[in-house]
């Protein structure tokens, strides 16, 4: 497919997903379409706010635990595929990945992602300032590219899931997703999996409520890229943020709340009509026990072989082996 192909059929795709969730009851939206340019950006000033925790956390893991991540992945022998799925600027497993080349490691680094701009990007940054990396980045679906993958070569595989994106499915797409990653690996491949745990329920909230308004406005940055992308006319200021956890189901949820009784046009097609108060759902971030994240590679056809946590203990790296 040609760019532009591409970008039809993507431009396509994003306006039905929009008009679905709109026209449903209640409303929602994906949360994958968060990430435009604009949303890129406001994700970045998320991860640096002094309430959003998940990523120094596992950052912390990464950096102080390296010797002991890397033994974990080592244990099924040297030769190896290291597969990162939704790889980003891999800022994190550059630590992991800066360890096995001064032990000499053999291994490929495959990140996947969605944005082929993230892909040329590690090609052509990583090999630079990770002298030695043989890197063979993938740009497309997760388990398409597992699958592509798979076949260009049998080495054993260790998948990478990391920054509890995990999280953005509801328990039971959680354990449907671990599920095929299981399929698309043999017995003895490994997944390595970020997840981040419940806690004070204040602490949790904060995150996804920070004062500066940040998390807010990453929430209303997708009603701007509709209106963007797809020609609307969302008046932003008529829509307010609210984000909740329940500590019972360790689901932190994001809404927006029409202000008032309003109608948006998407490109010329029926009015979607809101309720004064009526809300959309826009995102789940959902948290774990570590019991529960045991369960969970256990329903899915992994054994659990190794847990790390940050000092506080607030996020888990999990090591999983496929049985
Ligand atoms: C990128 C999905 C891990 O759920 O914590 C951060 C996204 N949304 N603040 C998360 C997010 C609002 C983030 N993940």
């Amino acid at each position: 497919m040609n760019t532009s192909t591409q970008q039809t059929t993507n431009t396509q795709q994003f306006y039905n997903d929009v008009m679905a969730g709109l026209q449903a009851s209640p409303k929602y939206m994906q949360s994958k379409y968060f990430y435009d340019t604009a949303g890129d950006k406001l994700f970045q000033d998320i991860m640096n706010c002094e309430e959003y925790y998940p990523t120094n956390c596992e950052m912390e893991i990464f950096a102080e635990q390296t010797e002991g991540l890397a033994n974990a992945i080592l244990v099924g022998g040297d030769g190896f595929d290291l597969i990162e799925l939704g790889a980003g600027d891999a800022t994190k497993s550059s630590h992991l990945l800066k360890h096995l080349l001064n032990k000499k490691v053999d291994f490929t680094y495959l990140p996947i992602d969605i944005s082929g701009h993230v892909i040329d990007y590690l090609n052509s940054t990583l090999p630079v300032t990770l002298p030695g990396l043989q890197i063979n980045g993938l740009n497309g679906d997760y388990f398409d590219m597992l699958k592509e993958a798979a076949k260009r070569s049998n080495r054993r595989k260790v998948v990478l899931f990391l920054g509890s994106n995990v999280g953005n499915m509801p328990v039971s797409a959680a354990e449907k997703f671990c599920k095929e990653l299981r399929n698309h690996l043999s017995p003895g491949d490994m997944a390595l999996l970020g997840i981040d745990l419940k806690k004070n329920p204040k602490t949790i909230l904060a995150a996804y409520n920070d004062k500066a308004g940040i998390t807010k406005r990453f929430n209303l940055n997708l009603l701007e890229r509709i209106n963007r992308e797809l020609n609307a006319d969302f008046n932003l200021s008529q829509f307010d943020h609210y984000p909740t956890y329940d500590p019972e189901t360790g689901s932190c949820k994001s809404y927006l709340v029409s202000l008032v009784d309003q109608s948006v046009i998407i490109n010329g097609a029926e009015p979607i009509h809101f309720l004064k108060n009526e809300h959309i759902f826009m995102e789940i971030s959902q948290k774990y026990t570590i019991e529960q994240t045991d369960d969970l590679a256990k329903t899915s056809g992994f054994r659990t072989d190794g847990h790390f946590y940050d000092k506080k203990q607030w996020f888990l790296d999990v090591v999983w082996i496929a049985v």
